[in-house]
């Protein structure tokens, strides 16, 4: 039998991945007639039972709108998506539950900070600085804020083991920088930047700081009062949950002054053709009906993380990425591409003279799924000189055997090119 979220609360057993694997329905499944080894969760982790259930369990017999009907069914789905709202607040260490938007993911969240922020806080010949290693979505959505206003973007550069130059960022620090955006791990390096130094540097010239946590939150504990962000942004999907659903968080005093985002139901007190009153936090951000089965499902998910203790899943995956990296760096013709100090389980790799295409697709063969490509993160590629690197990246469910099946499954690849 499945375990269930129950059966981990205030677990402190050792680690036991066996029993962990069995909540995953999905982990036990054969692709091209051999176990599926699952190494691409930084793209989408995979769902436990808990978190289906919570989902089925909606559809099945909670179906309804929230904050409309006065209706029975609409009541518990309200509650339901409320208390959700609670627990992911919870989960992040949110001083308010109001300061926790339900968005589509992290790339609408980002989109929503540069758009509202941007246009109350942001004009011509202010500054915005990103790292050379930001995913597209907390690059793009300012480049469309800096086209609408005259704004400029600054790269804060990185060294060649893939971390960030704080001696070069202390520099660009100035007056004229309006927003900070960092990730706080990077997909496509595993790099784990110093976000709290990094934001404690900002704040000493009064600028605010937004965090895309879309690979760290599901990986370690993510405590936004400790970080003192401004904005944090992540994904149901990467976090067990389902897709199409995520959270900004937002400091009070910044969402309050922010103007909304999008326009629609839900977020107005009142509409007449003269005027509209907006909605009070969070609801101002939350036009239309919200994905209330995704916002269900997130809850069961940060619930089942939790029961598992970040603590836990943390200390486990960096005991694969070690071992990950000693097999895998050690495979001639291997190079690893992300070198950190502070690394969390992505090993991004190229090999000499194979396509990260090629090598994909023969671990596909192998049952062994990674992604390769650029990773929607084209400037780090560029800065490493190279087109796309091929990438497993790990998560709690994973094993030394999966590790070893990979290390084998690359060798192949060697054997391959080498006929
Ligand atoms: N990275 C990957 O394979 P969305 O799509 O909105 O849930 O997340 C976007 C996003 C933003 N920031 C970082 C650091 C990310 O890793 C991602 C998604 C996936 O690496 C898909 S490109």
């Amino acid at each position: 039998m499945a375990a269930t979220v129950e059966s981990h609360i205030q677990s402190t057993a050792p680690f036991d991945v066996e029993r962990v694997r069995r909540d995953f329905p999905i982990l036990a499944s054969e692709v091209r007639g051999r176990r599926l080894v699952y190494l691409d969760s930084a793209a989408t982790a995979q769902r436990p039972q808990a978190v289906i259930d919570a989902v089925n369990r909606f559809y099945t017999s909670q179906n309804s709108n929230v904050h409309r009907g006065v209706h029975y069914l609409s009541e518990i789905a309200t509650r339901e998506f409320d208390d959700a709202r609670l627990r992911i607040a919870r989960f992040i260490n949110a001083p308010e539950t109001h300061e926790v938007i339900m968005t589509h993911g992290v790339t609408e969240s980002i989109n929503l900070v540069a758009h509202s922020y941007g246009a109350r806080f942001i004009s011509a010949g202010d500054e915005i600085l990103l790292t050379t290693m930001e995913h597209h979505s907390n690059i793009v959505p300012w480049q469309l804020l800096a086209e609408r206003t005259g704004a400029i973007i600054r790269q804060i550069p990185i060294n060649e083991r893939g971390e960030v130059r704080l001696d070069e960022y202390a520099k660009l620090l100035n007056p004229r920088v309006k927003m900070v955006g960092i990730v706080h791990i990077s997909n496509a390096l595993g790099t784990i930047n110093p976000v709290k130094q990094m934001i404690a540097m900002a704040h000493e010239h009064s600028i605010p700081v937004l965090v895309d946590g879309a690979q760290a939150a599901p990986h370690l504990r993510v405590d936004v009062r400790d970080l003192d962000c401004d904005f944090y942004a992540f994904s149901g999907h990467k976090l067990c949950g389902p897709t199409g659903v995520g959270v900004l968080y937002g400091k009070t005093h910044w969402l309050e002054e922010m103007p909304p985002f999008l326009g629609g139901g839900d977020m107005i007190l009142s509409v007449s053709f003269e005027k509209t009153i907006f909605n009070s936090l969070p609801w101002k951000f939350e036009a239309g009906t919200p994905d209330i089965a995704g916002v269900i499902g997130m809850g069961a998910a940060v619930d089942y993380l939790t029961a598992i203790g970040l603590d836990r899943i943390a200390a486990w995956e960096k005991e694969l990425l070690d071992y990950a990296t000693l097999r895998v760096g050690s495979i001639a013709g291997v190079r690893l591409i992300g070198t950190a100090q502070e690394k969390a389980g992505v090993l991004s790799f190229v090999m000499d003279d194979v396509h990260p295409h090629d090598i994909g697709t023969i671990l596909d063969q192998e049952g062994v799924a990674i992604r390769a490509g650029h990773h929607c993160a084209q400037p780090v590629m560029k800065f490493f000189g190279l087109p796309a690197t091929a990438r497993a990246s790990l998560a709690f469910y994973n094993t030394r055997e999966e590790i070893d099946i990979l290390a084998t499954a690359i060798e192949r690849v060697r054997e391959v090119f080498a006929a």
